[in-house]
């Protein structure tokens, strides 16, 4: 066994994780920084970009970012081909880089619908395709998609956002169908519901300053009776991400405080 026996340990190897200057991305990046991983990230906006760079020095955390749009496949290539000169081919692929629109669906334009689709489905395929040469060089590799609570619910105004995460979801089970055999195993991760950017607005309190409608929803979803945060990810993806688990493969392992178990609180 590599590692001196521990499971867990990520020494030696590199890891990229997209969208990763801040929410799930950064949290997902630290705690595979923290069992030994070298880390690089992508994201698409310069000042986040900065904030990060200073975020992760702050952590003890030297990352390597990349200002890149994951949905540009030359960019992309050429990312993974400097991270491979520079840190050493990727073994560690974390496609967390997504966005949501929420509209409903018979107000959305077909534009907006592709651009979610885009990023959130055609993205993770791009960015695997980078990766996947090295993997299959060296016998070895692990992939993991953020996938979400929208892999398997529907809700009002987000059909592209659930048509993607759906997608990626079987894209996760097809990637670990066609290179499993190779030493690689591709595996999702499903967050429940996050206290990120991404989900402020669905937390922002109400005008006389009681709290959002949705926020209290929420809570009564979640048999754990809060909103997950960004480092209820951290086990997971180190779990996902490490020798621990070789013959997983193909999984979606939701973190939800026990949403998709549960039927709601009772009236
Ligand atoms: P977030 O707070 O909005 O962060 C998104 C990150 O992705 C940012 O770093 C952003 O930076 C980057 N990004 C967005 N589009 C990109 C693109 N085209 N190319 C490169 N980078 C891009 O989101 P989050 O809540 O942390 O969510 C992260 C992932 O988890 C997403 O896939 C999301 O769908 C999923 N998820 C979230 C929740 C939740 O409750 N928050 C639950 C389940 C799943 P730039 O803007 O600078 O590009
Ligand atoms: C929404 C939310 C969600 C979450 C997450 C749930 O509007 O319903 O943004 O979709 O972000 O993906 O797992």
């Amino acid at each position: 066994m590599e590692n001196n026996g521990n499971l867990f340990s990520l020494e030696g190897k590199v890891a990229l994780v997209t969208g990763a200057a801040y929410g799930i991305g950064m949290a997902m990046a630290e705690a595979l920084a923290r069992a030994g991983a070298r880390i690089a990230f992508n994201c698409r906006k310069q000042e986040h970009m900065d904030a990060a760079l200073a975020a992760y020095k702050e952590k003890g955390i030297q990352a390597k970012g990349y200002i890149c749009d994951v949905t540009d496949e030359p960019a992309v290539q050429a990312m993974v081909a400097d991270i491979a000169a520079t840190l050493g081919p990727v073994d560690i692929l974390v496609n967390n880089a997504g966005i949501i629109k929420r509209i409903p669906m018979h107000e959305m334009a077909a534009e907006e619908f592709r651009q979610v689709v885009d990023i959130d489905l055609t993205a993770p395929f791009i960015v695997a395709k980078a990766v996947l040469p090295g993997m299959i060089a060296k016998g070895r590799g692990k992939i993991i998609n953020v996938c979400s609570m929208m892999s398997e619910l529907g809700r009002e105004t987000v059909s592209a956002y659930a048509a993607a995460k759906g997608g990626l979801k079987m894209l996760t089970r097809n990637i670990a169908s066609e290179y499993g055999a190779l030493g690689i195993q591709c595996n999702g991760i499903g967050p429940g519901y996050i206290a990120t950017p991404q989900t402020a607005p669905l937390r922002e309190p109400q005008p006389d300053g009681s709290r959002h409608p949705f926020d209290f929803f929420i809570i009564a979803k979640t048999p754990a009776g809060r909103w997950g945060t960004p480092e209820d990810l951290a086990g997971p993806t180190v779990f996902l991400a490490s020798e621990a688990s070789d013959f997983v493969n193909g999984h979606i392992l939701y973190v939800d405080g026990g949403i998709l178990a549960y039927i709601g609180k009772q009236p």
